[in-house]
């Protein structure tokens, strides 16, 4: 058996530039922000930092629509300031992941603006065009759609977009400004890999890659009537040829993870088992997908915490012997997890009347209890920008505060089907990928810290009380200092690493526990999702009422064999 891989052990943290801390006051975070903020990283004990785009681009999705692969985008920086903040970052042992954005590049990149001059251009083919379809009318008389199919954009509206004055459509499962790139082109795929190898050589330590199981489609559907995207079955041969081409025979160690919509369990053996040479790891959306309804992620509907249990589980057991997880909760496409998952005191009915959240109650205990599950299943956890201080929700109340391409394009489109706007907003105000993405909460003063100036999305009025300063100066209920603990356990213990998982009481609608266990030991987890006490009696069970208490997030020693609301255990038999 081989040596397990560094990955095993380590701990991802994902900074996603514009809301992490501005250095020259435009109120966009940049990379004098990160290097200014090193400290904290490396006091965290975090082992690699991915960091979301920041290469050239018009920013229609924050830098997920790249115009140029090879350059820095001036809101951020310079490729020499780039240089500067990963020479550091080595110095301080944290590697350096970046964000690969090549199912699509933006339409204003130099290979879309000449595939766009027309059907002759010599880069035509790079992209994904298509001629229109005539269809008969609906049955209501309203007439059909003529896109070459009806795959629709993850951002309202078809995927197919007719430039002015061509006679076809190109391709774009995101925004019209994100045409996806054809994988089928051998050009394609040369020009990616080769900007791979261009900053591998530079010395980023891998990729997180953007959509990557959409590089391949099925081509039949790209002309037949289904109204969703269908992963194709070359995506195992590009991803292989990826490996052969930019990853084999470099010296280094690596990391890569594919970020995949859709994906199964099954699929995930595949794309990570360790033979297979094509990912170390990928993000599956499975859990982050059961509070909501089947027809959009704005359909709200409220988590069974059984649901989640089971489908984590699959994941942790379908992944034993073969392949490996990245194990998330949040990060700037999802809500904030404490506020989705945990007790954030942010609720309407806490809010005193001054609409300021005053029930500050439960939120160190479910902001740690959910780093503590997370942080103690077997995978790689990956810790979103603010979650280290248990940041929550944007909690807006109007539609001019959100920027989000994704929100604004959804809410002008439900709002002309004619939906109230009141429900339209509360909705967002859980679902909203703005939610996420407000600046990171530095101190209690002005702008949070974040910006001498106006920040680009605004600060959440809470960091008067959430915030890094405030937050490590409480001693035993700072959630930095827990999760420091956390990250440290992760690099002492092979149990934690890499002990096997084992489900308990899947069917109790509070309790989340399991146990980890290898040759030389077991470890017990018991949290309680509620605001209530919980009697645990498996606490008293087998070898658990001997055992020692590895990490909890109460100070006091309770009841041998009771939760407080939101109290986790970690138990070393
Ligand atoms: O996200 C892909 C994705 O599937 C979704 O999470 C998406 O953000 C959206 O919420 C669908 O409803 C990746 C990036 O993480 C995201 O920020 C980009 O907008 C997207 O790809 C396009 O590059
Ligand atoms: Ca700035």
């Amino acid at each position: 058996i081989p040596a397990p891989a560094w990955w095993t052990k380590a701990v991802v943290y994902q900074i996603y530039p514009r809301s992490f801390a501005d250095s020259n006051g435009d109120g966009i975070g940049d990379l004098g922000g990160i290097r200014a903020h090193l400290d904290h990283l490396q006091q965290l004990g975090v082992d690699v930092v991915w960091l979301s785009p920041i290469y050239r681009s018009p920013q229609a999705d924050n830098g997920y629509d790249i115009s140029d692969y090879q350059d820095i985008d001036p809101l951020f920086g310079t490729l020499d300031e780039f240089d500067l903040l990963l020479a550091e970052m080595h110095e301080r042992g944290i590697k350096l992941v970046m964000d690969l954005v090549v199912n699509h590049t933006s339409d204003e990149h130099a290979w879309f603006v000449e595939a766009k001059r027309g059907p002759d251009s010599p880069k035509r083919d790079w992209y994904v065009w298509r001629d229109g379809t005539a269809r008969p009318a609906l049955a209501d008389g309203t007439p059909a759609p003529v896109e070459p199919n009806l795959w629709r954009s993850a951002f309202s509206g078809p995927a197919w977009t007719k430039p002015a004055g061509d006679d076809q459509y190109y391709l774009h499962l995101f925004a019209a400004k994100q045409p996806d790139l054809n994988w089928e082109n051998p050009d394609v795929r040369d020009a990616v890999f080769d900007m791979m190898n261009w900053w591998l050589d530079r010395g980023v330590d891998g990729f997180r890659m953007d959509v990557i199981n959409h590089i391949a489609k099925i081509q039949q559907d790209l002309r037949g009537d289904s109204t969703g995207f269908q992963m194709g079955p070359q995506i195992h041969d590009y991803l292989q040829e990826m490996n052969r081409r930019v990853f084999a025979g470099r010296d280094a160690d690596l990391i890569t993870v594919g970020e995949m919509p859709g994906v199964t369990v099954d699929d995930a053996r595949l794309f990570t088992g360790v033979d297979r040479l094509e990912l170390d790891m990928v993000f599956q959306f499975e859990h982050v997908g059961l509070d909501h309804g089947p027809a959009s992620k704005f359909d709200n509907v409220e988590l069974d915490l059984r649901d989640l249990k089971r489908s984590l589980s699959r994941w942790q057991t379908g992944l034993a012997d073969q392949g490996w997880n990245s194990l998330y909760l949040g990060n700037h496409d999802q809500p904030r997890s404490l506020s989705r998952f945990g007790d954030d005191g942010q609720a309407d009915d806490d809010r005193a009347d001054d609409g300021q959240a005053d029930d500050d109650r439960y939120r160190y205990e479910s902001a740690t209890l959910l780093a503590t599950i997370l942080h103690l299943h077997r995978g790689t956890p990956y810790v979103y920008q603010g979650d280290e201080i248990g940041m929550t929700n944007a909690g807006f109340q109007r539609i001019d505060q959100y920027q989000d391409i994704e929100t604004l394009n959804w809410f002008a489109e439900q709002k002309a089907s004619g939906r109230d706007e009141a429900d339209l907003l509360e909705i967002l105000r859980f679902r909203s990928r703005d939610n996420a993405r407000t600046p990171v909460q530095w101190t209690p003063g002005a702008q949070a810290g974040f910006t001498e100036g106006t920040p680009w999305l605004e600060v959440n009025p809470n960091h008067d009380t959430i915030n890094v300063e405030t937050d490590r100066s409480r001693g035993d209920s700072s959630v930095f200092e827990y999760y420091r603990r956390l990250i440290a356990l992760r690099h002492e213990s092979p149990l934690v690493a890499l002990g096997e998982f084992a489900l308990l009481e899947p069917e109790h609608p509070t309790l989340y526990a399991f146990t980890r266990s290898d040759d030389d030991g077991r470890l017990l987890v018991a949290g309680n999702f509620s605001g209530s006490e919980l009697e645990a009696p498996l606490l008293l069970e087998g070898p658990w009422g001997a055992g020692s208490l590895l990490i909890g997030n109460y100070a006091e020693a309770g009841a041998a064999a009771v939760l407080r609301p939101w109290e986790v255990r970690v138990v070393l038999a």
